[in-house]
């Protein structure tokens, strides 16, 4: 299976990042998580990522807060598809990471998830490897019936404590 690659901009983005590391080790996705920043780093930022799909990689998660430009310039180095996490850091809500991860000039595409959608990130990486993984999708099932069924559990429970 290939495998996913996690980076994240700094190690503060760790308490979001660590919900896309659980859900991809919950599917046994082979997993490598980095700290690369776009700024401080570029240079292995680069490096990693030009290497990145003769090293075994299917896909990159890159999480970033503020100035967020890490998913965009992982994007410039590779045309393995790339997800933006727009991490909400102390000020602006993350609108910030998200506008900076977002707004991607044509040609070169990052597909953002919500501010701080780190499990998202993850489904959806799982989603563009399960594309050639027929085990992979049918775990990817398993998780969509289980949510389906905790919804209408809820739905139960709500319907049931305000019947009159
Ligand atoms: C970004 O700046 C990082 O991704 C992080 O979200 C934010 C703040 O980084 P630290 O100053 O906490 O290292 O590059």
């Amino acid at each position: 299976m290939k495998k996913v690659a996690v980076i994240m901009g700094s190690d503060s983005d760790l308490p979001v990042v660590g919900k896309a590391i659980d859900t991809l080790t919950d599917l046994e996705i082979p997993t490598e998580v980095h700290v690369f920043s776009a700024h401080r780093t570029p240079q292995a930022c680069a490096a990693f990522t030009k290497a990145a799909r003769e090293n075994g990689f299917g896909a990159i998660i890159a999480a970033a807060g503020k100035a967020a430009h890490l998913a965009g310039a992982i994007a410039a180095n590779t045309t393995l598809p790339v997800i933006g996490i727009p991490v909400k850091s102390s000020t602006l809500d993350g609108l910030d990471a998200l506008l900076s991860t977002v707004q991607m000039p044509s040609g070169l595409p990052v597909a953002t998830v919500a501010i701080d959608g780190a499990a998202n990130a993850a489904l959806l990486a799982a989603q563009i490897l399960a594309v050639e993984d027929g085990a992979l999708a049918d775990k990817l099932e398993v998780i969509r019936e289980k949510n389906t069924q905790a919804v209408l559990r809820k739905d139960a429970e709500i319907n049931a404590q305000y019947r009159n």
